[in-house]
């Protein structure tokens, strides 16, 4: 078992203290400095820079680490508009699975988690809820064991894939091919729902035309599955009620990514699979919590209103700190809720800007993360057991209130707190850097809305978490009621770039594909992070065991590769040493290897990123992290 109080709050190495780097910039070399020194040295660093270099010098960098309101965005998000820093596109996780639905059907919000178990054909396609998705799971095996398919679409054979009764498993960024392909044959089969279509769709004419070209031939060839395959799960899907796709992010992180969810997000509508309970898209649920809470509470449109100020994307944090061109360039990077030098793509790149002696770096955590090795302060921040906060969630239909437990360990506090500190110390008069965290869910709260029905600071305090007040029924696209502009659900879309889906592969040279001629896959196959999280406390990293780099047979074979050989994996971003793993579980021509692990507590010092893409996706301006090419030697 994992404990989050002893493994994270109470843990021996938590950061309790301020601290101020005295080695040089990697080494983790530290010593404790009080709040006082630590608020008033960075609040005059960075005024410095903004009188010099102008604010947008200054790059905040946040994520998933902690993804409370009050602590992830209000006050930060407040603060760094106020001193017109630069604005961080945060689109490193849903971006391009959200961009790709918004196209199809102009709200993520489908099918809800519980109502799964009354689907009776369930498509997993590109996530892997055993380990990712843990709260879906028993009710994915209520549907099972009320007779329902379980299939599964993954180049990897996931945990979830072993327990499934169908595993289909495609190439690595084929998905928009392989969803075209399954409407070509519903179509030629004449598997659609018509009347469905008829009323509540826009574009089918087009979107015959298309797919076309998507014939099973061509899509085997693209995928690597065989036309059976193709034919027999277009069929399988269109001919069982209730069918559902669950999608989440998995297969967003290829160049093709938004593309693939838009393509995949039509399959319920041409076959109508909206109509039955439990049948239609299974995705996120953020539009829920967008209606029913008050959420100028949180973003307050006059802190927020003020910056026209630039925008740098996280998955190109490597280039935008390397870029001198960059007018201004980055002087100061401020860090929180997120392990960069871990979970951001082109992992060296990353270091490279991280090592710049002229780059003031501020850090705010429970560890010492191999982010803030390269810091040049530390603040300690509080765990949720620490501190308030209110959460939304990403999937489901509840809302949360986090309560301190207990008081604050040592100095830590909020990251709330820490920017009231420095927005004090630096003179700002403005009140709204100064509301309290209660005052802010209080208000976040105040909300008229029906779904908030029977919800209450109060009735939150007492349950903890409370779902929201819906319909009985939550059927979002039984009649239509899309929330596109036309209202329909758009197979067509001529106001986009592509006004149909396509299956459009990135590019090598030949050069480079026989360079790196293996397609690498860096996942989330460690059930006890949560990405980089956790990764640091020994119990959890052993309970994991060491990675592996899992590679099919033949690839092994090609390469004299045998199980438990030490490998270098490289390309010309970087390498990572680790151990053969040969499998079943991947493809010929794709690798796969856990990402997570702290490259500090790995041999040669790197992680799966090393190895990664900063390219950009299709749509949503998120990370291609999967669309990286390499090759494996022995050691
Ligand atoms: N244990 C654990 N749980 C977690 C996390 C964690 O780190 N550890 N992280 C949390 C976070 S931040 C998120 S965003 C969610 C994500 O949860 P999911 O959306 O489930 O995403 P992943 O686990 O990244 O990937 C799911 C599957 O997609 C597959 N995949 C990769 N590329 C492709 C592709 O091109 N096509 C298809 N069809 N499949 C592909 C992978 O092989 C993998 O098995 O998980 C959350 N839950
Ligand atoms: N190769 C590859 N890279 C990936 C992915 C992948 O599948 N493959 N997945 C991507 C995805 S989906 C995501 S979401 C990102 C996540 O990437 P990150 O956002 O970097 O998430 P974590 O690694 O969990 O790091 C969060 C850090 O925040 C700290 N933290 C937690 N709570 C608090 C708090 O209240 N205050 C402060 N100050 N700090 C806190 C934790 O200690 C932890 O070090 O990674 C992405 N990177
Ligand atoms: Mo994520």
């Amino acid at each position: 078992m994992i404990s989050f109080p002893n493994d994270v709050t109470y843990h021996p190495d938590r950061i309790l203290t301020p601290l101020k780097r005295t080695g040089p910039k990697g080494k983790g070399e530290f010593k404790k400095i009080s709040w006082e020194q630590a608020i008033s040295e960075v609040a005059s660093k960075l005024q410095s820079i903004i009188d010099e270099r102008g604010g947008e010098a200054i790059l905040p960098y946040s994520f998933g680490g902690n993804q409370g309101k009050v602590q992830s965005r209000a006050i930060s998000n407040r603060f760094f508009a106020h001193i017109g820093a630069s604005q961080l596109e945060r689109t490193i996780c849903g971006s391009a699975a959200v961009a790709g639905v918004l196209a199809t059907n102009g709200q993520t919000t489908g099918v809800l988690p519980e109502d799964i178990v009354h689907s009776k054909f369930i498509v997993l396609w590109g996530t892997n809820p055993i380990l990712s998705n843990q709260h879906l799971w028993p009710f994915i095996q209520k549907a099972k064991s009320k007779g329902a398919k379980i299939v599964t679409v993954d180049p990897f054979l996931s945990k979830t894939s072993e327990e499934a009764d169908w595993h289909i498993q495609p190439n690595p960024g084929t998905d928009t091919a392989l969803a075209l392909g399954l409407m070509h044959v519903i179509l030629k089969k004449n598997l659609q729902d018509q009347e469905y279509i008829d009323n509540y769709t826009l574009g089918i004419k087009e979107l015959k035309e298309h797919v076309q070209k998507y014939d099973p031939k061509t899509v085997a060839g693209i995928t690597g599955l065989t036309e059976e395959t193709i034919i027999e799960f277009a069929s399988a899907y269109a001919q069982s009620s209730p069918s559902l796709i669950r999608v989440l992010i998995g297969m967003e992180h290829q160049v093709n990514g938004a593309s693939a969810f838009r393509a995949v997000a039509m399959l319920p509508a041409l076959t109508g699979a909206w109509r039955n309970f439990g049948g239609g898209l299974m995705h996120m649920t953020y539009e829920l919590f967008g209606k029913a809470l008050n959420w100028e509470s949180i973003n307050l449109p006059e802190a927020l209103a003020n910056p026209k100020t630039r925008s740098i994307n996280m998955i190109e944090l490597g280039k935008a700190l390397n870029n001198i061109e960059l007018n201004p360039s980055i002087e100061a990077l401020f860090v929180y809720n997120s392990n960069p030098a871990v979970t951001t793509p082109n992992q060296n790149l990353v270091r490279k800007g991280l090592e710049r002696d002229d780059l003031l770096t501020v850090v705010s955590e429970h560890f010492l993360t191999d982010t803030a090795l390269y810091a040049d302060y530390i603040f300690p921040a509080t765990t949720v057991l620490e501190n308030w906060d209110i959460l939304d969630s990403w999937g489901t239909p509840y809302l949360n209130i986090n309560e301190p437990a207990i008081k604050p360990l040592g100095e830590s506090k909020p990251n709330s707190e820490l920017f009231r500190l420095l927005a004090r110390e630096m003179g700002i008069k403005e009140t709204y850097l100064y509301q309290s965290d209660i005052d802010i869910i209080k208000k976040t709260l105040e909300s008229d809305h029906e779904f908030m029905k029977g919800i209450s600071f109060e009735s939150l305090r007492k349950t903890g978490g409370q779902k929201l007040n819906l319909p009985e029924k939550w059927m979002p696209h039984a009649e239509g009621n899309f929330k596109t502009s036309s209202g329909k659900c758009h197979f067509y879309d001529p106001s986009l770039e592509q006004s149909l889906p396509d299956f459009i592969p990135m590019e090598y040279s030949n050069e480079e594909k026989k360079q790196y001629p293996l397609h690498l896959l860096t996942i989330k196959t460690p059930k006890y992070f949560l990405n980089s999280s956790h990764a640091n406390v020994d119990h959890i990293r052993e309970k994991e065991g060491k990675p592996y780099l899992e590679i099919s047979p033949k690839d092994a074979v090609k390469r004299n590769i045998a199980d438990g050989d030490e490998l270098n994996v490289f390309n010309q971003r970087g390498r990572v040493y680790i151990t053969a793993k040969i499998s079943n579980k991947v493809n010929k021509g794709v690798v796969c290897m856990p990402q997570g692990y702290w490259p500090s507590l790995l041999k040669g010092g790197s992680s799966a990123n090393a190895l990664t893409n900063d390219l950009l996706t299709d749509m949503g301006r998120g990370g291609a992290i999967q669309e990286a090419k390499v090759e494996v030697v022995k050691v």
